[in-house]
């Protein structure tokens, strides 16, 4: 069984920083649970491009509200506590928060741990691992 804290987590390494957000990553490929579990903080007044060629990814909007803009359909999706999306087709998209969004994410297959996004808004699939 694995148990750790958020606060535990966040004060290590399994924090990764990026420019409009920070992932504390709880659970990674080493893990072995076939999923990476994170959660995120989206910080308010930013706009993130993401596309996600290499993984799918589920995100559960815990706290904040924004907005999501799907770049294949053009729709706009209002994101705010209860609300979950999945990018079942690599979606490209958009996430700009108008306030401080905390989002949960599960992410297939795995991250490694250090990953942050390269310039299509993708992760790689082979990435430098956080061990432990
Ligand atoms: C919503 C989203 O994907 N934000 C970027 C960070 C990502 N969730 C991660 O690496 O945890």
């Amino acid at each position: 069984m694995i148990v750790r804290t958020l606060a535990d987590a966040a004060a290590g390494e399994r924090r990764i920083n990026a420019e409009t957000w920070n992932s504390v990553r709880l659970l990674l490929k080493s893990d072995g649970m076939g999923f990476s579990f994170h959660i995120t903080t989206i910080y308010a007044g930013t706009t993130t491009k993401m596309h996600y060629q290499n993984h799918l990814e589920a995100v559960y909007c815990i706290q904040g509200r924004g907005v999501l803009r799907d770049f294949g359909t053009g729709q706009e999706h209002t994101i705010e506590p209860g609300v979950v999306y999945a990018l079942n087709q690599h979606d490209e998209h958009e996430l700009s928060a108008s306030e401080e969004l905390v989002l949960a994410c599960v992410f297939n297959p795995p991250l490694h741990g250090k990953e942050v996004h390269d310039e299509t808004g993708a992760y790689a699939l082979e990435a430098e691992a956080i061990a432990g």
